[in-house]
């Protein structure tokens, strides 16, 4: 009796092997609930950053989150510490504990042990070309991997950011603030340097396309799964921030498009291939990408796929339905 092939559409794809560079931050931690629910992604293990908060409390906020979502057995590592003589964090919008001053318990765990540096270096040898490193925070963490070891970020899948504008902000654009940027401008410089598979979700486009309507709001507030309940927990903070800024109460969902996007490329609308380079900017710095006539009087570098246009709508439908459907049961993309 002759066998069926089995025809490709219906072999499940294997997940993405995802190692995350986080400032958790509630983004960051709605992003990894996001994660979490969506079976093309597995998290490997997570590394800390500075950025929205200290290091430190980035690593205590991961394992909180983990926990949420019965991901017991991902390591979490401890990453460096800001490098700046005053290190800028971002209590107003994430509050002083990084989700919301929600009154959270602290963790059942601990972290490994491991620097979250070593932890870097370590996976891209173990697992050469199979991970993709997920860097949503300030890049410290990554230029001290590339201080040890010129080629580690050469060795992921793709190291995927989210930072930089993907050309020179113009005098009218809203978006005025590239936070992972100015908060690590050394590292990110040689980042953008480096020799590695750079895919870039610039500030300009997650402020445009990942907005939550108002239709996405509710359906989180009626959220019964574990990661929803939790996501409704410490949204509203953010919502509360960001209120000013959007002139409505909802947010722009920054960190879960970095991955969204990566994992479901159909999502992406337009793209661009163009050198990042690290500038400064009346007080601080900024990532820009550069076009060709620009980078011509630049330091010549190879260029980083940059997400410039985001099916908005799809994503934030994708997002939500992560977190709003029990563990396990989110369907892949297109499987319907
Ligand atoms: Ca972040």
């Amino acid at each position: 009796m002759s066998q069926q092939p089995i025809a490709n559409s219906q072999q499940p794809t294997a997940p993405r092997q995802l190692l995350l560079d986080v400032d958790v931050g509630i983004d960051d931690a709605v992003m990894m609930l996001y994660l979490a629910a969506e079976p093309a992604a597995e998290i490997v293990a997570v590394g800390s950053c500075h950025g929205n908060c200290s290091a430190a409390l980035s690593a205590i906020n991961a394992l909180k989150v983990l926990e949420v979502v019965g991901l017991d057995r991902v390591p979490v590592a401890l990453g460096a510490e800001s490098p700046l003589a005053d290190p800028m964090f971002a209590a107003e919008v994430h509050g002083h504990d990084g989700l919301a001053d929600v009154g959270l318990p602290p963790p059942r765990r601990n972290v490994s042990g491991e620097s979250a540096v070593d932890q870097i270096l370590r996976l891209s040898r173990e697992r050469p070309g199979a991970l993709d490193l997920l860097a949503v925070g300030a890049m410290t963490n990554l230029a001290l991997a590339l201080e040890h070891d010129a080629d580690v970020l050469a060795r992921f899948r793709t190291v995927a950011i989210l930072g930089g504008y993907s050309r020179p902000p113009r005098p009218n654009d809203a978006v005025t603030v590239d936070p992972n940027i100015y908060k690590s401008p050394d590292a990110a410089e040689r980042l953008f340097a480096a020799t590695a598979p750079l895919f870039v979700v610039p500030v300009d486009t997650s402020f445009h396309y990942s907005e939550l309507d108002d239709d996405h709001i509710a359906r989180l507030r009626a959220s019964t799964t574990p990661q929803g309940r939790f996501a409704w927990k410490i949204l509203p903070y953010y919502f509360d921030f960001y209120q000013h800024r959007l002139g409505r109460w909802s947010s722009c969902m920054h960190d879960p498009l970095v991955p969204a996007v990566l994992l479901d490329p159909t999502l992406i609308a337009g793209m661009v291939s163009r050198p990042m380079y690290v500038e400064p900017v009346a007080n601080v710095h900024r990532g820009v990408g550069r076009d060709d006539a620009e980078a011509a009087h630049l330091p010549p570098r190879a260029p980083a796929q940059i997400v410039t246009a985001v099916d908005k709508r799809r994503f934030l439908d994708r997002f939500v339905d992560a977190l709003v459907t029990p563990l396990g049961a989110l369907r892949p993309v297109g499987d319907d």
